[in-house]
């Protein structure tokens, strides 16, 4: 007897790839059927059997605030009842706009789009049109999006189904992206030295979200920065999942870096369609109307989504938001931790506000893409699968990290440590 998500993943997969429409949602990283999800509320999702699960992808980061959080649910009914969408200037942009510059000194312009993917792909045709130079740099296991030039050896989703670097990409065109080791300065030193001058960009996950959490060191980070400004090169932090997530800053306010440019996506959406990149003024006037470099998009600053955003600003920049949320990952991770112990399951951590990453590994926290794919893959997706029927929902991949919302309870997490204890019971071999 075929279960409902089973049913309805065959549904699917009549009209949709795969039955997605991203793979990542697939399961392939960890097998068995996605869980098709009828609503949220806070911590929560549910199945379309009304089934609650305790809720750490969050949508892959955007709902740091819960779901159908109600001061952002208020906005957009709002919203909607003006009118969704005009194609024309609102004021409500400007007001995001002002928040982003606000929040983050680095930004001096910003310029909405639809997507994280939009974000990175506009910031690198900046960077080119801004230098006039075509090479670009990119770090093994980073996600930048599915634009061409960043599908070359990319994290997330595309580890699960072992294609790091896409099928489609000419390669005259993936020939313009290098790609070096995360995390590892000899290999930055060097490409400089051979390429430092022929480069437009470097852009980098600051903290490393898709190929797991791997957290880089400060020296990697000022390496980098003095390398850029040396060689008239733009860095760019693309802080689609960083931003906003592992502090108010951003990983770039952790790391006390000024990037030239930042990209966003995500949490300033509060869960609709938004990203946006922005940066230096030389830089960002370069952009249409103003400059050479073309970008648009017609449901760009989209009101509904702007709306929402300003929302969510409103509780993110409340005092004590992000010690709160990092409290919650180190409890849960604490609880992880001593459940793991006592079963004798071997695994480590990382975290910075509210994003976590947890490895299956005898050996240190990895520290980049060769250590992570060392960890093992197949024991997370038995704690997966064993967290699953506990009704504890963690993103279904090794290569992903997971996120806290404001509104996980102290129940919640006993729930997800409990869970945990029982799950490792099994797993002892
Ligand atoms: P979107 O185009 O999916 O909005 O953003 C692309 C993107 C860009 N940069 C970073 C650092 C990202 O993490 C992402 C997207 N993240 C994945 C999760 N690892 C989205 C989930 C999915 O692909 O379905």
């Amino acid at each position: 007897m075929s279960t409902k998500n089973e049913q309805l993943f065959l549904q699917a997969k009549k009209h949709i790839p795969g039955g997605v429409n991203s793979p990542v949602r697939a399961f392939a990283g960890v097998g068995g059927t996605p869980i098709f999800i009828q609503r949220a509320n806070g911590s929560k999702i549910y199945d379309t059997e009304d089934n609650a699960y305790i809720d750490y992808v969050g949508s892959w980061g955007p709902m740091i605030l819960g779901h159908a959080y109600p001061p952002v649910i208020e906005a957009v009914k709002q919203a909607a009842e003006d009118g969704l969408s005009f194609g024309a200037p609102t004021p409500f942009e400007t007001t995001i706009a002002d928040k982003i510059c606000e929040i983050v000194p680095s930004i001096e312009l910003v310029r909405m789009t639809n997507s994280g993917t939009e974000a990175t792909m506009s910031a690198i045709r900046v960077a080119r049109g801004y230098t006039g130079r075509d090479k670009i740099v990119k770090f093994e296991g980073c996600y930048h999006g599915h634009s061409d030039s960043l599908l070359v050896k990319a994290g997330s989703g595309m580890l699960d189904i072992g294609e790091p670097t896409s099928k489609g990409v000419p390669a005259d065109f993936a020939k313009h992206t290098l790609t070096l080791p995360y995390n590892d300065i000899d290999a930055l030193t060097a490409c400089f030295e051979k390429f430092g001058d022929e480069l437009a960009c470097i852009i980098l996950e600051p903290i490393a979200g898709n190929m797991n959490m791997i957290i880089p060191s400060n020296e990697f980070h000022n390496t980098l920065r003095e390398l850029c400004t040396k060689h008239g090169v733009v860095l760019i932090f693309d802080e689609v999942m960083t931003g906003f997530r592992v502090g108010l800053g951003g990983a770039q306010a952790h790391f006390g870096i000024d990037p030239d440019m930042t990209t966003f996506g995500k949490i300033i959406g509060a869960g609709l369609p938004v990203g946006a990149f922005g940066g230096k003024r030389e830089i960002m006037e370069c952009v249409a109307p103003l400059g050479g470099v073309y970008q648009a998009g017609t449901l760009s600053g989209n009101p509904l989504a702007m709306r929402a955003g300003i929302a969510m600003f409103k509780s993110l920049t409340v005092d004590g938001f992000y010690e709160a949320l990092s409290d919650k990952v180190s409890y849960l991770l604490e609880g992880f931790h001593k459940a793991a112990e006592k079963h004798g399951i071997a695994i480590r951590s990382n975290h910075l506000g509210g994003m976590f990453g947890i490895f299956f590994t005898e050996g240190d926290t990895p520290q980049n893409f060769d250590e992570m794919t060392k960890c093992d893959a197949n024991k997370f997706a038995t704690f997966f699968h064993g967290m699953l029927e506990e009704g504890i929902y963690l993103a279904p991949s090794a290569f992903e990290a997971a996120f806290m919302s404001s509104e996980h309870t102290q129940q919640d997490l006993d729930a997800t440590i409990a869970a945990a204890d029982k799950v490792f019971a099994k797993m002892v071999d």
